[in-house]
């Protein structure tokens, strides 16, 4: 069975980008692949964080991925931390990986401006431990949003590296992508971002989604309601295609090119079938939150069983490198 690996930040609110972009590919995949999914919270110290929050954080995002439909009987999710061979490799990939390939990655620029007091080593070097992360399990298949298909173009560039240094050992990983793998925040401008204050959280009070909703930035060019609008430069309606049925996005774009229907109409549509999808994972979350020892319980079984593939795959590692057995 072919292996997928995938990897979410506790670094805040887990947002719908997150979930249309990520989660709900993650639930779908689990069916038919051998699935590993983590929190990745050594790529959340990379920036500054609250240390008496980030714990709460970790199973918070674990309880939301099994909330989303995640089962921990069907697939491994766990805290990366609990298995310590991810850094190690890293530091191995480190040794492979040119340092003019980690200053080009976007997300090292953009977010060496949003941090500029705390630009670390462990920031440029991200891509590498997510490289480390994904090749540990020999993953064949990455599912994430649009913003992180430069990382996985990086580790197959490591993977392949090492392989020519060392011998063929990593296979070369393929990013796959949702129907919506880019959901801009409310702004209509940056992507949504649990960091920026431009995102609709997934557990969100239903109240303050539809005020969200509600101001959030349509297409810019359509000022009154008279005017018609264009769904190709509308950010609500890219989150329709990935919450409403073809025969909605038909009528809505229709509706929205001659004017037929307003922006707010638009917006409450979009909220009803939003909520169809959102109110069930957020009474799970809410049965969950009780039921915590589940979340403990599934995320310390995950971790047994992706310790035990990450030590051999260091073994190989090792021996592949010439170092002391
Ligand atoms: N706006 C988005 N649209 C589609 N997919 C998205 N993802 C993130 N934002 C969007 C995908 O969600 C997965 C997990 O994201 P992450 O937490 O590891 O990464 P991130 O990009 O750092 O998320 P944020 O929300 O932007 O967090 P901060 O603010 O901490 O930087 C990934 O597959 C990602 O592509």
């Amino acid at each position: 069975m072919k292996r997928v690996f995938s990897g979410i930040q506790p670094t805040g609110e887990i947002h719908i980008g997150n979930y249309v972009g990520a989660i709900r590919n993650w639930v779908h995949l689990m069916e038919e692949y051998d699935c590993i999914f983590s929190v990745v919270d050594y790529h959340a110290i990379t920036i500054d964080y609250e240390i008496s929050v980030l714990g709460k954080r970790c199973i918070e995002t674990a309880m939301i991925l099994i909330a989303s439909g995640l089962s921990p009987e069907k697939c491994n999710i766990f805290i990366q931390s609990h298995v310590p061979e991810h850094t190690e490799l890293a530091w191995i990939f480190n040794c492979v990986t040119p340092v003019g390939d980690l200053e080009r990655m976007t997300q090292f620029k953009e977010k060496a401006k949003q941090h500029r007091g705390n630009i670390n080593m462990g920031l440029m070097d991200y891509p590498v431990l997510q490289a480390a992360d994904i090749l540990i399990y020999k993953a064949g298949y990455v599912p994430v949003g649009e913003d992180q298909i430069q990382h996985i173009e990086l580790s197959r560039e490591v993977a392949r590296k090492f392989n020519a240094r060392f011998g063929r050992l990593f296979p070369e990983p393929e990013a796959i992508m949702s129907i919506a793998p880019r959901i801009l925040g409310v702004d209509g401008v940056s992507k949504m971002s649990k960091s920026m204050n431009n995102y609709i959280g997934l557990l969100e009070d239903k109240n303050i989604i539809w005020e969200k909703l509600r101001t959030a930035v349509t297409d810019v060019n359509r000022v009154r309601r008279s005017d018609k609008g264009n769904p190709d430069l509308c950010n609500i309606y890219t989150i329709h295609r990935a919450f409403s049925s073809e025969d909605v996005l038909l009528e809505i774009d229709k509706g929205c090119r001659s004017a037929g229907i307003g922006c707010i109409d638009c917006k409450k549509k979009l909220f009803e079938n939003m909520m169809v999808e959102l109110d069930p994972i957020r009474e799970r979350a809410i049965y969950l939150r009780e039921n915590i020892d589940y979340v403990h319980d599934g995320i310390r079984k995950g971790a047994i069983n992706c310790r035990a593939i990450a030590k051999k795959t260091m073994e190989e590692v090792r021996e592949a490198l010439g170092l002391l057995p």
